[in-house]
C-alpha cells in the first residue's frame, strides 16, 4: 500500500480575477449572478421575508430546511414546518448543514501536483482546464478513447449528473463511468426493473403512517433515516413494527418484534415466510391473477423452505419465526422496507425481489400503507438512477434500444450517433480496468473512493498506477484527493442550485444561499468549463443553467414512468414543497398549476402520489413478475483462522459516510466517538479476554485495523460491527458482489479478533 501524500497547501485567493483570465466562449455565462432563489429574490411562499426553503443535502429523506438569510446570504437554518416530508423536524446533520460549508480548510483554488516536488500547488482555472483536457486527451490518444473513466455520486444535483454523463460519453468520447450509487442502490434499481419493469419505489412517506404492519429488513432508520422514523412514530394505528437485523439496533429496540436472523440468511427466511403465508392461505388471489405472472412457479419453489430449514439457516428460534408469520399474516396494510442490510449482499437482488414477491402475493402494493419499499441512501441517488447516463440511458432508458436512443437524440437535438449504444463498465469493472491497464485516466467527482470502496487497499494501490487522477471535491484533503494529480474545488450544497429526487420520488429544490469560497465553482460550472475547454461546448449550448437543464430533463422524462413534464419550473417546485413523479402535463392541468392545490402548497393540501394504484406494472402486459433463485453461500465465511463475521454500517446519526463534511462540525463531533470503535458481544469479549477500556485488533485476509473496544449485547455472538465512517474499515472488507447488480457486499466477510494496540 502506498503512503498517503501530505495534505496539499490551501491557497488563499483574494479576488476572483480568474474570471478575467478565462477567455473561452462560455465566459459570459459563467459569471455567477446572484441566484434567483437564494442570493437576491426570495421565493413567494407563505413565509416570513428573510427565509427560504432548501432541500437537505445529506440523506435521501429530503427534508426541507428553512434557511434564514441576511442580505441574501444564509446565516442560520431551522427545520421547515410546512415541508411535506419532515413537517418541522430535522436530524443533527440537517441542523448543522451550513457548518461544513464555512470550514476554514475548504478548497479555494484548483491544485496541480508538481511533478518534481510531489506537492500540490495552486493554479488558475485556465491552467487547470488546460491540464485536464491535455492529459485526458493524451491518455486517450495513447490508449484509446475508452481508457478514461469517471466515478461520481448520488450527492450532486440531477442537472449536474446529467451534464456529467452527457459531457463524458457524448462530448469527451469516454465510455466507462459509474457512481457510488453502485455501492448503495444498484440492487434496488435492478430488482425493481426486473420485477416491476422500472426502477420505481412505489411509496409515499404517508405510508409510514398508514401501515398497520411495517417490516424493516436490513434497515436502521433510527440512525440512518431519523426523520422517516419520526414519520413511523406518527402512525396512529398502533402498528406492528418488525425489524429483521442480526443486530439489536436502535430501531430493533423500538420495534414490536425483532427478528435477529444470522447475517445473510435473509433469502432463506423470506422464502420460508412466503411458504408459511401460502400455507395459511394469506394470498391475494384476485390481485395475483389479475396483475402478476410466475406465481405458480414461485409457490412451488418456496414449498421447500420449511420452518425447520429456515430456523437452521437463520439461527432463529421456532417461536420467533412463527411470530413473524403471524404478525405479517395479521396485517391488513403491510409495508416492507429495506435498506443496506439487503442491498449490500452477495445475493442482494434476489433478496430485494423476495420482498417484492411477498408484497405481490399478499396484494400489499398500490394501496395506502403497503409496498415493497426500498429506502434510498444519498440525497440524490434517485436522480443518479434516472439521469447519470452510466449504466442506463437518460430517463430510465436502455442504451441498447435504438428507439430509446432516437428519443434522447431528438429531445437533445443531437445527432443520433452522439448517443452511446452500449452501457459502460460498473464500478468494480472500472477498478479491474485500472489493474489490467485498460483504464489510465480517472476523474472522481463527489465521492471518496479511497475510503468507501470495498477492499480499499487494492484501490489505493491501483490508483497509484493511474497516469492521471482528477478529484473534484469541497475539500482537498480527502483520502482520494490526496492521491490525485489535479484537484478541482467544488461549491457544495447550499452554494448552487438544482434539484434532488428523494426516496419517495419527490423532486426538491436546492438553492444558492451562500457564496462558494475563493474560486470554488459549482460542479455545473466546472462541467461547462470542461465542455468549452474540450471543444464540445456546442453540444451543450442549451445547457446554460441548471434550470435550463431541468427543462431538458422534463422533456427527457416525458412519456416515461418517471414523467415529470407537468412541473412548470423551479418556482413551481418551490411553491409546492417539491413534487413527486409522475407528474405529467395532464396531472398539472387537473391540479391547476399556477393556482391549484399542487402549486399552492397550502399546508395539508399537497397530494401524495403512490405508484401502482391501478395494479398496472411497467412490464409488457402490465404484469409484475415473481423472480426467485436458490440461496447461495457468501463468498467468504468464517473459519478457524478468521472465526467472526464482520458487519459494517452507519454508526450515529451525526456522521455521514467518510466524514469529510460532518467531521467539520464541532457540534456533530460532540455526538460521536472521535476514534474508531468495534462492537463485540459480551460472551465473545469474555472468551477472548477483552476488557474495557481496551483496544481490539481486527484482521482479515486483506488488512488490519485497531479499534476501541465496545462490549455490547446488541451485536450477536460470532459477529462484530464496525461503523463505516472511520478510515481503514474498508481495508478489511472483501471484494464480493451481487451478480445481477454488481453492488458490493460490504456487510459480510471473515475476521479475526484479538487484543490490539
Ligand atoms: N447518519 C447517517 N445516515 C445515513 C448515512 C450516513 O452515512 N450516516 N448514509 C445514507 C446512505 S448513503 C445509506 S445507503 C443509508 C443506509 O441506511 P441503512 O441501510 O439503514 O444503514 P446501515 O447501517 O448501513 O445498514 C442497516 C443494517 O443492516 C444490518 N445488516 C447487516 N447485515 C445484514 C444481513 O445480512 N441481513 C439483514 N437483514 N440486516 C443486515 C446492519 O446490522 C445494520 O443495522 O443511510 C443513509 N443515511
Ligand atoms: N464498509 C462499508 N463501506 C461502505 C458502506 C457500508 O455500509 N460499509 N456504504 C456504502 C454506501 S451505501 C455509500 S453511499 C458510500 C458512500 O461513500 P462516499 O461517496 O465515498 O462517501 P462521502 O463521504 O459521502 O463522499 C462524498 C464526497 O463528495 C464531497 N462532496 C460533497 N458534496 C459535493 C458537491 O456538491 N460537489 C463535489 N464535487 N463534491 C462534494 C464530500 O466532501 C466527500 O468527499 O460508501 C459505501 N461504503
Ligand atoms: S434526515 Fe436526512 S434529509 Fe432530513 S435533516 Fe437528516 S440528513 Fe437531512
Ligand atoms: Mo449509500
Amino acid at each position: 500500500m502506498i503512503a498517503p501524500l501530505p495534505p496539499p497547501p490551501v491557497a488563499k485567493t483574494p479576488t476572483n480575477t480568474w474570471l478575467r483570465e478565462w477567455h473561452g466562449p462560455l465566459t459570459a455565462d459563467l459569471v455567477q449572478t446572484p441566484g434567483r432563489f437564494g442570493l437576491g429574490r426570495i421565493p413567494e411562499r407563505l413565509k416570513p421575508d428573510a427565509t427560504t426553503t432548501v432541500v437537505c443535502g445529506f440523506c435521501a429523506t429530503g427534508c426541507g430546511l428553512t434557511v434564514h438569510l441576511k442580505d441574501g446570504v444564509a446565516v442560520n437554518l431551522s427545520a421547515d414546518p410546512l415541508y411535506p416530508v419532515n413537517l418541522g423536524m430535522a436530524c443533527p446533520k440537517g441542523w448543522e448543514a451550513l457548518t461544513p460549508l464555512a470550514a476554514p480548510d475548504r478548497a479555494t483554488t484548483p491544485l496541480l501536483r508538481n511533478a518534481s516536488t510531489g506537492a500540490m500547488e495552486p493554479v488558475s482555472w485556465v491552467r487547470a482546464m488546460h491540464e485536464f483536457t491535455t492529459k485526458m486527451k493524451a491518455v486517450q490518444a495513447a490508449h484509446g478513447p475508452e481508457s478514461i473513466a469517471f466515478l461520481s455520486t448520488g450527492q450532486i444535483c440531477t442537472e449536474e449528473m446529467a451534464f456529467l454523463g452527457g459531457l463524458f460519453r457524448s462530448g469527451m468520447g469516454g465510455r466507462h463511468c459509474d457512481s457510488n450509487t453502485r455501492q448503495c442502490m444498484a440492487t434496488a434499481h435492478v430488482a425493481y426493473k426486473q420485477s416491476l419493469g422500472f426502477d420505481a419505489p412505489p411509496y409515499t412517506y404517508a405510508d409510514f403512517e398508514e401501515s398497520d404492519c411495517l417490516v424493516f429488513v436490513g434497515s436502521n432508520p433510527c440512525i440512518a433515516h431519523p426523520i422517516m422514523w419520526q414519520r413511523v412514530l406518527r402512525n396512529p394505528h398502533h402498528p406492528s413494527i418488525v425489524v429483521l437485523d442480526p443486530r439489536r439496533t436502535e430501531t430493533a429496540m423500538a420495534a414490536t418484534l425483532h427478528v435477529p436472523l444470522a447475517p445473510k440468511s435473509d433469502l432463506t427466511l423470506l422464502y420460508g415466510l412466503a411458504a408459511a403465508l401460502l400455507e395459511k392461505g394469506v394470498v391475494d388471489r384476485r390481485f395475483v391473477d389479475a396483475h402478476t405472472e410466475g406465481f405458480a412457479e414461485f409457490a412451488a419453489f418456496v414449498a421447500a423452505f420449511t420452518p425447520e430449514r429456515v430456523c437452521a439457516a437463520s439461527g432463529l428460534a421456532r417461536e420467533t419465526f412463527d411470530e413473524l408469520v403471524r404478525v405479517v399474516a395479521a396485517g391488513r396494510r403491510v409495508s416492507f422496507w429495506w435498506t443496506m442490510g439487503v442491498n449490500q449482499g452477495h445475493e442482494s437482488t434476489r433478496t430485494a425481489q423476495a420482498l417484492i414477491n411477498l408484497a405481490l402475493m399478499t396484494g400489499n402494493i398500490g394501496r395506502p400503507g403497503t409496498g415493497a419499499n426500498s429506502i434510498t441512501g444519498q440525497c440524490n441517488a434517485m436522480g443518479s438512477r434516472l439521469f447519470a447516463n452510466a449504466t442506463g440511458l437518460a430517463g430510465g432508458r436502455d442504451f441498447r434500444d435504438a428507439g430509446h436512443r432516437r428519443e434522447v437524440a431528438s429531445v437533445l437535438g443531437w445527432p443520433e450517433e452522439c448517443v452511446p449504444s452500449e452501457p459502460g463498465w460498473a464500478y468494480d469493472q472500472i477498478i479491474d480496468g485500472i489493474e489490467s491497464g485498460a483504464i489510465r485516466g480517472l476523474w472522481v467527482v463527489a465521492t471518496n473512493t479511497a475510503h468507501s470502496w470495498i477492499h480499499q487497499g487494492r484501490f489505493r494501490e491501483l490508483a497509484a498506477k493511474l497516469d492521471f487522477l482528477v478529484v473534484q471535491d469541497l475539500y482537498a484533503d480527502t483520502d482520494t484527493a490526496r492521491m490525485g494529480h489535479l484537484f478541482l474545488p467544488a461549491a457544495g450544497w447550499g452554494e448552487k442550485e438544482g434539484t434532488f429526487i428523494n426516496s419517495e420520488r419527490r423532486i426538491g429544490l436546492v438553492k444558492r444561499v451562500r457564496r462558494p469560497p475563493g474560486q470554488a465553482l459549482s460542479d455545473f460550472h466546472i462541467f461547462q468549463l470542461i465542455a468549452a475547454a474540450w471543444g464540445c461546448g456546442g453540444l451543450f449550448r442549451e445547457w446554460r443553467s441548471p434550470e435550463a437543464v431541468f427543462q431538458i430533463l422534463k422533456r427527457l422524462s416525458a412519456g416515461r414512468p418517471c414523467d415529470f413534464s407537468g412541473i412548470a419550473d423551479y418556482r413551481h417546485l418551490d411553491a409546492s414543497g417539491g413534487v413527486q413523479w409522475p407528474f405529467t402535463v395532464a396531472d398539472a392541468t387537473e391540479s391547476g398549476v399556477g393556482g391549484g392545490p399542487e402549486a399552492g402548497a397550502l399546508p395539508g393540501k399537497w397530494r401524495e402520489r403512490r405508484l401502482f394504484e391501478d395494479g398496472r406494472f411497467f412490464l409488457p402486459g402490465g404484469r409484475a413478475r415473481f423472480i426467485f433463485d436458490e440461496p447461495r453461500t457468501p463468498a467468504e465465511v468464517p473459519d478457524a483462522e478468521y472465526p467472526f463475521v464482520l458487519l459494517t454500517g452507519r454508526g450515529t446519526s451525526a456522521q455521514w459516510h467518510t466524514n469529510t463534511r460532518t467531521g467539520r462540525s464541532d457540534v456533530l463531533r460532540q455526538l460521536y466517538p472521535a476514534e474508531c470503535y468495534v462492537e463485540v458481544h459480551p460472551d465473545d469479549a469474555a472468551r477472548l479476554g477483552l476488557t474495557v477500556p481496551g483496544r481490539v485488533r481486527l484482521e482479515t485476509r486483506r488488512g488490519t485495523l485497531d479499534a476501541n473496544l465496545y462490549v455490547t449485547p446488541t451485536v450477536p455472538a460470532g459477529s462484530v460491527f464496525l461503523p463505516m465512517h472511520y478510515d481503514g474499515v474498508n481495508r478489511l472488507t472483501a471484494s464480493s458482489f451481487d451478480p445481477h447488480s454488481r453492488q458490493p457486499s460490504y456487510k459480510h466477510c471473515a475476521v479475526r479478533v484479538t487484543r490490539g494496540n
